[in-house]
């Protein structure tokens, strides 16, 4: 009996960590150590299968994808100013993503899941075009693509 304790035990550990997916977190921000409008972190490696929790930390921001700058087939998210967003990732690639209120501010951030080949060029291009009309923050994204390449 002792045995097949620790057969199960064994057997769980094994399987429970195949699939264990993680849950991450990023925090909306409207200042944070000299930065303002910024998500943190702004660049976040995940892998296919976890999820991200955008928490309001501070008011007056939401997370909503930049539909230019997904993976194909994936579909984008948008969050409610001042509320918490759960969004799971199955697909792998890049995801920009921004604060509608603040998107002019350059409140902006990217997941990569996984191998970020998949649409790397494309929202980049995308990513470094939008960036030119911000009022502010003006080389996120160029600084955001750059800790990823
Ligand atoms: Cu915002």
């Amino acid at each position: 009996m002792e045995n097949f304790k620790t057969y199960c035990l064994c057997f769980c550990m094994v399987f429970c960590n195949s699939v264990y997916a993680a849950e991450h977190q990023i925090k909306m921000l409207s200042s944070s150590n000299g930065k303002m409008m910024v998500f943190e972190p702004a660049v976040l490696k995940i892998n296919k299968g976890d999820s991200v929790k955008w928490i309001a930390t501070q008011p007056g921001h939401n997370s909503a994808s930049i539909n230019e700058m997904l993976p194909n087939d994936t579909k984008g998210w948008e969050g409610a100013v001042n509320e918490e967003i759960s969004v799971h990732f199955d697909t792998e690639g890049i995801y920009g993503y921004k604060c509608t209120p603040h998107y002019i501010l350059g409140m902006v951030g990217l997941i990569v899941v996984g191998n970020s080949k998949n649409n790397f060029d494309v929202a980049k291009s995308f990513a470094l075009e939008a960036e030119t009309k911000f009022a502010t923050n003006k080389d996120r994204f160029t600084k955001y693509f750059s800790k990823i390449e």
